[in-house]
């Protein structure tokens, strides 16, 4: 059998699983989508604009492009209940209602930090890797960068993100509710590759990466992870650094905790025994209910949230019978998605998402629905499963294992109750 009719009965009888599944106003994966209402009378096509009738800028206003004025909504927010009461040891939530694809432009990546936003001369700039190494060695930029590149796709999310709601909903906005995080692309050089050059001693254990910025704020990394994919990297999306991300220098720990991919990268220390910077030894732990904590859990669970509908963007425009896409964004620190599914009835039964784009291990991946839109009240949600074998849990099932006390690591499925009117509100569902 050729590839082209094996694909062909493939999905055939997806076609038939699916269309099995369906329930509420489900869109069949044949038919012919029509979102919008067919009007080929609108005035507006007609009219002479302002902007064809006269000249544009000319090429020399923006040295450094910036997006439309009409886009002013698009930005980062802060809010005091997130802040420890100053704005240095603070954070800027992700508008991840606005992301379209998985590429977080720089302007908006979130940006979290405990000392502020450190504004630091690449020229000035050292980094330093010493313990147990064979060759300690200090580095300038320019150094660091001739050693060999990769590029890869992939998110940082704070542990804390969705933090502030284990015992209910705090903020009806999924910026606020969920925007501890955003995906770039990255461009660096791998630890192991500068590791093969300085030789690590066999007895190395841990890895110290130390931030150069008000904070000094130190992380201790296994180094098996170390070996595998953590990465110094100086480029996001295709420029320098930003400043809120640790410009000139930062390291990268794909899919594992973002408070771990320390900004403003100046030392490297290896060692048998963790080295565990102060704030470890209290913070980033998991309390349970026994009144244990878990010290080491680095890697994000599998997550999912649903960006379209959310509360900033309802369904209050909509008619009954329209037409209209679901959208959202899954990811895991374990691995790549593999599957997303959606419910309408607060998690009693699913349907499956297609994932549309890129589909890549520890990265944002999109996920799309058509839905008629019924105008009933719905309890929409989604769950992700990833391809090492885990699927997102319910809040229940999280809290029966961790608690509520846990703060960090919420991975529990999210609810958007919408009411009749098209409203969108962030709830909780509990058995
Ligand atoms: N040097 C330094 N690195 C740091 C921090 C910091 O305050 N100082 N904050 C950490 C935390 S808590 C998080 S969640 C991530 C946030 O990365 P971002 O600001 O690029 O989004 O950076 C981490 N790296
Ligand atoms: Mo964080």
């Amino acid at each position: 059998m050729n590839t082209d009719s094996k694909l062909e009965q493939l999905s055939r009888r997806n076609f038939f699983k699916k269309t099995a599944q369906y329930s509420v106003g489900a869109i069949a994966a044949a038919s012919v989508l029509s979102p919008v209402t067919m009007r080929a009378d609108d005035p507006a096509i007609m009219e002479e604009k302002e902007w064809g009738t006269t000249l544009g800028d000319p090429v020399t206003k923006n040295k450094y492009g910036m997006p439309s004025v009409y886009e002013h909504n698009n930005t980062r927010r802060i809010t005091k209940l997130l802040s420890s009461g100053n704005w240095q040891a603070s954070i800027a939530m992700c508008p991840i209602h606005e992301q379209e694809g998985i590429i977080t432009p720089n302007g908006l990546f979130f940006s979290r930090s405990h000392g502020g936003t450190a504004q630091i001369d690449p020229n000035e700039h050292r980094l330093m890797i010493h313990g147990l190494v064979e060759k300690p060695i200090v580095l300038t930029m320019d150094e660091l960068k001739r050693y060999p590149s990769v590029t890869r796709i992939h998110f940082i999310e704070c542990p804390a993100n969705g933090g502030p709601e284990w015992r209910g909903p705090q903020f009806n906005s999924i910026q606020f509710a969920k925007g501890m995080m955003s995906c770039a692309q990255w461009t660096g050089v791998y630890v192991k590759t500068i590791l093969e050059d300085l030789g690590l001693k066999p007895e190395a254990l841990w890895m110290l990466a130390e931030g150069a910025d008000n904070s000094h704020m130190g992380r201790t990394i296994p180094v098996d992870k170390v070996l595998d994919d953590a990465m110094i990297v100086w480029a996001q999306n295709g420029e320098a650094l930003r400043p809120e991300q640790g410009y000139p220098i930062r390291i990268l720990l794909p899919g594992w905790e973002g408070n771990l991919c320390v900004k403003w990268l100046n030392r490297l220390e290896f060692s048998a025994e963790p080295f565990y910077a102060k704030e470890e030894t209290s913070k980033y732990t998991g309390l349970l209910p026994s009144g244990k904590a878990i010290q080491h859990f680095y890697p994000l669970e599998v997550n999912s949230i649903i960006t379209s509908p959310c509360p900033e963007k309802p369904w209050t425009d909509l008619k009954k019978g329209d037409l209209v896409e679901i959208r959202g964004l899954a990811w895991s620190g374990q691995g790549t998605i593999t599957g997303v599914d959606i419910s309408f009835d607060g998690g009693k039964n699913f349907v499956e998402a297609s994932l549309t784009g890129l589909v890549l291990p520890k990265s944002w991946t999109n996920f799309s629905y058509m839905y008629r839109y019924e105008g009933k009240p719905l309890l929409l949600q989604s769950r992700s499963r990833d391809d090492s074998g885990n699927v997102q849990p319910t809040i229940d099932q999280e809290t029966a294992v961790v608690g509520v006390e846990h703060v960090y690591h919420r991975n529990s499925i999210c609810t958007w109750e919408v009411t009749a009117k098209g409203e969108v509100n962030n709830v909780h569902i509990r058995s």
